[in-house]
């Protein structure tokens, strides 16, 4: 078919992690013409930003990676079970110099709008030098945890120590020898950082104001012996996240907990709990998730395991969650951590008993003394999700903005595409299969691409959902995750971020059912042609 000579390209990719990178190989594929437009000045996304030590996967290397390519499968050798990211960063550096991947990326530029153009279908964005680039459609790629934010806390630019967010990780990772450091926050990032930092700083307090139920990692090297027999599994592996809830190697327990006896109950937690990974949180019976007497008793079960680890029982109790259950937020997975605070230059400060007054030019005021620092560590997450589509301004339709459009509720269809924002496909948008993120992110990319060249085969210029389907598709994420604990408490996995200006109420960012039934339905879309979209 005829390019359309009069843009500057078919698609435009925004951002080069693993969902823009894969997006650009399979467009290519097409034959169409294609550029990447990242932020940052190297491709890797959230394993480009995140560099703090300790950082790394908390799910097995070998199923958290791309699957689509058996050459690159042979090739590449994993050195622990649970990559750490330096070497998950030089993995998505050799994925894009084997696939060529650089020529059609371009580096430093950072997208600040997004408009379309409804005379020619196509959209126009404009980069924060006022470059602009036309294309017929747009992939956003842009991460669901790329917008960190600082706590809103009176005083937060008065410091005047080094400070920094765990996404802005200074180069130098010995600027901590030694130092006075304060960090804040004890979600996944903090808790990895933390056990790895505490060896060298000269002492460390860390700022809780919730406590966090996590779970032991036990990582431990790949032996070239055991490479060899992953690389054999490598079908089977890829098969059995195919068929789990998310995606994970995993598979949930179908006995229901209240019917087990106690005893063969705990011997079979017990067993979970040596095992690696996510083991703990995905292979429990899956009435943990919604029944709170089932919650109750594992969380139990997690809080003793804390109990054992601390030396003080009163620090213990701090450390343990008391108003949300195991597995209700996201589950960090820890090597050392409990250990840490057993260290004498190791201090928690819990801010329900002395919340934080201000930042001062010293440190952090609580309301009982002014700790002091050289460095602080802002631990305190992300504008998750919908975060990174609000730091662009997206415009559909009549100049519609998207972020007002989701400003009374977060409405796509498939979690890939919106009402008014034609041409536009979303990888890892809300309300779309989390999870297991690189398994997502295949499917969804090749969904994407298989819509495009159906559109390019067809001579479709235009491409949107009806309103009718996407309150639908509202109603069917509703309607899986009703029941389900986790949706009854805050964290960004309910779109709660106390720290934005504008205070969100709890709402569902992710699909919250099982991944097989939603490829399912993107499946049934594809077979039916797409005639659930509006195509002129
Ligand atoms: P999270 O999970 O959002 O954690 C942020 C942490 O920072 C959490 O403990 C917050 O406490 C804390 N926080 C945020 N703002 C403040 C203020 N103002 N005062 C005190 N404490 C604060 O982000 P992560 O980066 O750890 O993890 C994100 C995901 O990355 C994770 O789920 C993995 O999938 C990978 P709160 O719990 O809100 O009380």
């Amino acid at each position: 078919k005829e390019a359309n000579k009069d843009l500057d390209y078919d698609v435009l990719i925004i951002g080069a992690g693993l969902s823009g990178l894969y997006s650009l190989h399979r467009i290519r594929q097409l034959g169409l013409r294609v550029k990447v437009l990242e932020a940052g000045e190297a491709e890797g996304g959230t394993w480009f930003w995140n560099r703090y030590p300790g950082a790394r996967f908390d799910s097995e290397s070998y199923s958290y990676i791309f699957s689509f390519s058996q050459e690159l499968l042979d090739e590449w050798d994993w050195t622990e079970h649970f990559s750490p990211q330096p070497e998950t960063l030089k993995y998505i550096q050799y994925f894009t110099k084997k696939f060529d991947l650089k020529n059609d990326i371009q580096f430093d530029t950072r997208i600040k709008s997004a408009h379309f153009q409804t005379s020619s279908n196509s959209w126009l964005l404009t980069d924060e030098n006022g470059r602009t680039y036309s294309s017929r459609y747009i992939i956003t790629a842009m991460g669901i945890l790329n917008q960190p934010t600082l706590p809103v806390i009176e005083g937060v630019h008065d410091f005047k120590g080094q400070a920094w967010h765990t996404a802005r990780w200074p180069a130098d990772h010995s600027a901590l020898e030694g130092k006075r450091v304060g960090i804040i926050g004890t979600g996944a990032t903090a808790i990895q950082t933390i056990q790895e930092i505490y060896k060298m700083c000269g002492t460390l307090t860390v700022f809780q104001r919730t406590p966090n139920w996590t779970a032991p990692l036990r990582n431990t090297k790949i032996t070239p012996e055991e490479m060899a027999d992953i690389r054999r599994r490598y079908p089977t592996i890829f098969q059995q996240c195919l068929e789990s809830y998310s995606c994970f190697i995993h598979v949930t327990d179908s006995r229901k907990t209240t019917d087990l006896p106690r005893e063969e109950l705990i011997a079979h937690w017990e067993e979970l709990f040596q095992q690696p990974g996510f083991a703990k949180v995905l292979s429990v019976s899956s009435d943990v998730a919604f029944d709170r007497e089932a919650n109750k008793l594992y969380s139990e079960f997690h809080a003793n395991k804390i109990r054992a680890r601390i030396n003080d029982p009163v620090l213990a109790e701090k450390l343990i969650p008391k108003n949300h259950g195991f597995g209700t937020r996201r589950v960090p997975l820890e090597s050392g951590y409990y250990e840490a605070f057993n260290e004498p230059h190791v201090k928690l400060v819990d801010l329900h008993e002395t919340p934080i007054e201000r930042i001062t030019e010293k440190g952090i005021k609580t309301s009982d003394q002014e700790h002091e620092f050289d460095v602080l560590i802002y631990a305190t997450g992300f504008d998750a999700v919908t975060g990174s589509f609000g730091a662009v301004d997206f415009q559909g339709v009549g100049g519609q903005k998207l972020k007002e459009t989701w400003s009374n509720g977060i409405q796509t269809f498939l979690g890939l595409t919106v009402k008014d924002f034609p041409n536009m496909f979303m990888i890892m948008g809300p309300h779309q299969m989390f999870g297991n993120i690189p398994r997502s992110i295949e499917y969804a990319v090749d969904w994407v691409a298989d819509f495009i060249e159906y559109a390019r085969d067809n001579n479709v210029q235009c491409i949107q959902p009806t309103q009718e389907k996407m309150d639908g598709w509202y109603k069917h994420v509703e309607k899986l995750g009703e029941g389900l604990l986790a949706n009854e408490v805050d964290s960004w996995m309910t779109g709660v971020n106390k720290n934005l200006a504008t205070k969100q109420k709890r709402s569902l960012t992710r699909y919250n059912g099982p991944a097989p039934g939603y490829r399912k339905e993107c499946d049934a879309v594809k077979a039916r042609n797409y005639s659930d979209f509006v195509m002129s």
